[in-house]
């Protein structure tokens, strides 16, 4: 393997999102490769040799280690950049926590939108031209279907909503503008909840189908401020 770390995720994902947002503020070089669920599992799994337990995405492979995970992935940049750029992360874990509760339920609401819309299904085929999607839809409706049952008992009803207004208490209390008393990576994994709010990213990464499936119009309603605070990060 060479020198500089391949990050593998989605372009899309929250959790991508983080890694890639430490990553960068960090300064840690990387290459990047987009996983699609089902399609690269099996490469991932021979990269990892990890053959009977879950795979998830982001992964860091470095020439010495497989770093599993944002959380693991944001320390292992931290600990790269050998200064406290990200904040100290042993205070962070609590938010972090609270973000990954958040996303577990915001995760299977997607994941069931999608399973409820053929286009999205449609959209989550990537090889095909858009005219022939819907011969693989039923591929796609298994690999969802796959998802949902690997994810489903990580989500707590009204945990997604209940972290916003933990995130809305911790901005009213810090008054800095962050989190915490300035930027860290309590901004960065308390902020990508709002990617299954209104998600940031652009038409490349995510096809239309699968962005009404990601936005929430009620919270984004509820939580207009907290939107206007994550693009005001970036
Ligand atoms: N706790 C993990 C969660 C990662 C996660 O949920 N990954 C999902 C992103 S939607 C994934 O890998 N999905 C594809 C799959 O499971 O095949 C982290 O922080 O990285």
């Amino acid at each position: 393997m060479s020198d500089v770390a391949l990050l593998v995720g989605e372009a899309f994902s929250p959790w991508t999102i983080k890694a890639r947002w430490a990553l960068d503020h960090c300064g840690v070089d990387y290459l990047y490769r987009e996983y699609t669920p089902g399609l690269s599992e099996p490469w991932l799994r021979w990269k990892l040799n990890r053959w009977r337990e879950p795979v998830s995405v982001p992964v860091l492979l470095t020439r010495r280690q497989a770093v599993l995970g944002s959380w693991a992935i944001a320390q292992y940049a931290a600990q790269r950049a050998g200064d406290a750029r990200l904040g100290d992360m042993t205070d962070i874990q609590t938010w972090d926590n609270i973000s990954e509760l958040g996303l577990a339920a915001a995760r299977t609401r997607v994941v069931r939108a999608v399973l409820a819309d053929d286009r999205a299904l449609d959209e989550s085929v990537p090889l095909l031209p858009s005219g022939a999607r819907f011969l693989l839809r039923p591929v796609a409706r298994r690999v969802a279907q796959r998802l949902d049952r690997k994810y489903a008992h990580l989500a707590w009803p009204h945990a997604h909503r209940d972290a916003l207004v933990s995130l809305r208490a911790a901005l009213a209390r810090a008054r800095s503008g962050y989190v915490l008393d300035r930027f860290s990576y309590a901004d960065i994994t308390m902020s990508v909840l709002l990617e299954a709010v209104a998600p940031s990213s652009g038409p490349q990464v995510l096809g239309p189908a699968h962005r009404a499936c990601w936005r929430n119009a009620e919270l984004a309603t509820e939580f207009a401020d907290l939107l206007a605070w994550r693009d005001s990060l970036r």
